[in-house]
């Protein structure tokens, strides 16, 4: 138990709020997560998977309207609205939180209020963070047992210090003796965030990044404004070790928009041989200069929540042999035999039936799909084969690159690098995307998201850039990582994508490896620096040179059109825009343009 008065009597005021039937402190203990497995089972939320294929492992579909971030109904309710900026909703914390009371008034009723204390971050890592969720979602104890550091070991290193406040209720009440639903929810969602008191209150979904609050609305929108202040970075990052067949090792942290192959990268199998992978975390990073100058990054999630369709044995074997145990599955299929399925997992055949995610019959040919495109698979961090022996390492690990990247069809090359850190800025804030199903809305439709943060930067975006542009003035210019630019995605006129990707795509990191040893194997061009030909390794690959050539051409118009796009965009940010991304784009036209 705790007897830090702050979050006793926060607890307290809340459970006045939201009027639980009572309170229960989580331990984080195996036998706790048994009780709320079964707790989930008895509601029809869980169903236990074949113990002897997937052992300690559960299977649940959602309510067909709750199946992905909500970014319409975001909000960051800063106490003045340029600090939300022009790419957040914001509304005046005052007027939200008058709203919401209402809302959690009693939204409870019916239900337990579970008290979850979890430390992002390794323990005793001075990068590292403590929040405390309130929920009213045995689903949300069980996710956040997996993907944090959670129980009251958490209390413990808490003692009376402050910690992030993360309120989430399903808004479903339940009257006397009323039944259950399976995926308790409301049809009105509100995700939002208190940055000037670090609090989060998340209200009507029960689904991902909508009610794990320590992931995207603690771990990126408030830690995106600790960080400001602070001096750090929080950022939408996998984190990978790669060592050389010489056995020299480095750490590249990557940013793509959610569903661009984070969790396929951060655990890569390599085809070159000698090469190896390793993972520190596939979705978020936070960065902090050392004493030696360089910045070091740990991983603040203790799990996976992945991507589950398109994920094979041959896509990505490591993500496979990660869920194989104590994992929970949202949204894919449910196999006759108790085990999971969805389109893309080529190791099994397809199967002749199938209860899909929509808990209906399937068969091969039915017109719905067997798993929900953003299916999610929820499994720890420490089952993955390739783990890195120091992704808890308190100090975290030296980054000697960082990638950005998006799914473009056209336009943008295999990959780039950045002239110096202030270009390196630019190509981050350029960085543009076709939409996925992650979050709800229009899939395929290309959208700026600089970053990949677009969703996730919990303040104005035009301070954001501000604040990268300054983290590299203050820094020692040759221990900064160097920036890159990566595109797996490009197609070819038919439309089929130039690049096999997975594994093959060690060949693109060795030439950035090469790159951050300073090799010569690059040329200036217009937009940066790109590979020689001859400095892509694709011995052992029947991969026609044309192709390569035609995966690093750079067509100048193109380019100047999208750079029109990119003043277009930058123009929502007004005066917030800092002059040297300005400078940037005109440098960039007047180097294609001579
Ligand atoms: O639903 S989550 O926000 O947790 C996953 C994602 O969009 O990357
Ligand atoms: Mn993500």
């Amino acid at each position: 138990m705790t007897t830090n008065i702050k979050l006793i009597s926060w607890v307290k005021e809340m459970a006045e709020l939201c009027k639980p039937d009572s309170v229960y402190w989580c331990n984080g203990s195996d036998e706790e997560f048994k009780q709320m497995t079964n707790g989930l089972i008895g509601n029809g939320t869980f169903i236990k998977l074949n113990e002897s294929k997937r052992p300690n492992s559960f299977y649940c579909h959602s309510d067909p309207s709750d199946v992905a971030r909500v970014e319409d109904r975001t909000f960051i309710c800063s106490n003045k609205e340029e600090d939300a900026g022009p790419t957040n909703n914001w509304v005046a914390p005052t007027e939200m939180k008058e709203l919401l009371l209402k809302k959690f008034d009693g939204s409870m009723i019916g239900r337990t209020m579970y008290v979850i204390p979890y430390s992002m971050g390794p323990l005793g890592s001075d990068i590292s963070q403590i929040g405390i969720e309130l929920t009213d979602s045995r689903y949300v104890v069980c996710n956040m047992k997996i993907m944090t550091r959670m129980g009251s070991f958490v209390l413990d290193i808490l003692g009376n210090g402050d910690f992030v406040h993360c309120l989430h209720s399903v808004g479903a009440p339940l009257k006397d003796g009323e039944k259950d639903s399976y995926w308790p929810c409301n049809p009105e969602k509100y995700i939002v965030h208190f940055p000037e008191e670090k609090t989060i209150w998340s209200f009507g979904s029960g689904y991902g990044g909508n009610a794990l609050l320590g992931k995207k609305c603690f771990a990126l929108r408030i830690a995106s404004n600790m960080a400001r202040e602070e001096g750090w970075l929080a950022e939408h990052m996998l984190i990978v070790g790669i060592t050389s067949p010489e056995g020299e090792k480095k750490y590249i942290a990557a940013a793509f928009p959610s569903a661009c192959g984070k969790t396929n990268l951060a655990m890569l199998t390599p085809t070159l041989p000698g090469w190896k992978v390793e993972t520190i975390g596939d979705d978020i990073a936070w960065m902090k200069f050392g004493d030696d100058g360089r910045l070091y990054a740990i991983n603040p999630e203790a799990g996976f929540f992945g991507v589950a369709p398109g994920t094979s044995m041959d896509t990505n074997p490591n993500a496979i042999l990660s869920m194989n145990k104590n994992s929970i599955f949202t949204n894919v299929a449910l196999t006759p035999d108790g085990d999971v399925w969805w389109e893309g997992m080529t190791d099994h055949q397809e199967p002749e039936k199938l209860v899909n995610w929509l808990g209906n019959d399937w068969t091969p040919g039915s017109k719905e799909n067997a798993a929900h495109p953003n299916a999610r698979f929820t499994s720890p961090a420490s089952q993955c084969p390739v783990i890195d022996p120091a992704w808890e390492s308190p100090r975290g690990v030296p980054i000697s690159a960082i990638l950005f990247g998006g799914r473009r069809a056209k336009v943008v090359p295999l990959v780039y690098e950045a002239l110096n850190w202030q270009h390196g800025i630019f190509m981050g804030s350029i960085v543009s995307s076709e939409t996925t199903a992650a979050a709800t809305g229009k899939v395929g439709k290309v959208r700026h998201d600089p970053f990949a943060m677009l969703p996730f930067c919990g303040y104005n975006m035009g301070d954001y850039f501000a604040h990268w542009l300054k983290i590299g003035n203050k820094a020692e210019v040759s221990k900064l990582p160097k920036i890159f630019f990566i595109n797996w995605f490009r197609k070819d006129d038919n439309g089929e994508f130039l690049w096999p990707g997975y594994g093959e795509n060690i060949r693109v990191l060795k030439w950035i490896f090469d790159r951050t040893n300073d090799k010569d194997s690059a040329i200036k061009t217009p937009i940066g620096y790109l590979p020689k030909l001859d400095s892509i390794d694709i011995s052992d690959m029947d991969f026609p040179i044309d192709n390569l050539k035609e995966l690093l051409r750079i067509d100048s118009e193109l380019w100047l059109e999208d750079a029109k796009d990119i003043r277009e965009f930058y123009s929502i940010f007004g005066e917030k825009l800092p002059n040297e991304l300005l400078k940037e784009v005109e440098m960039l036209e007047d180097r294609l343009k001579s």
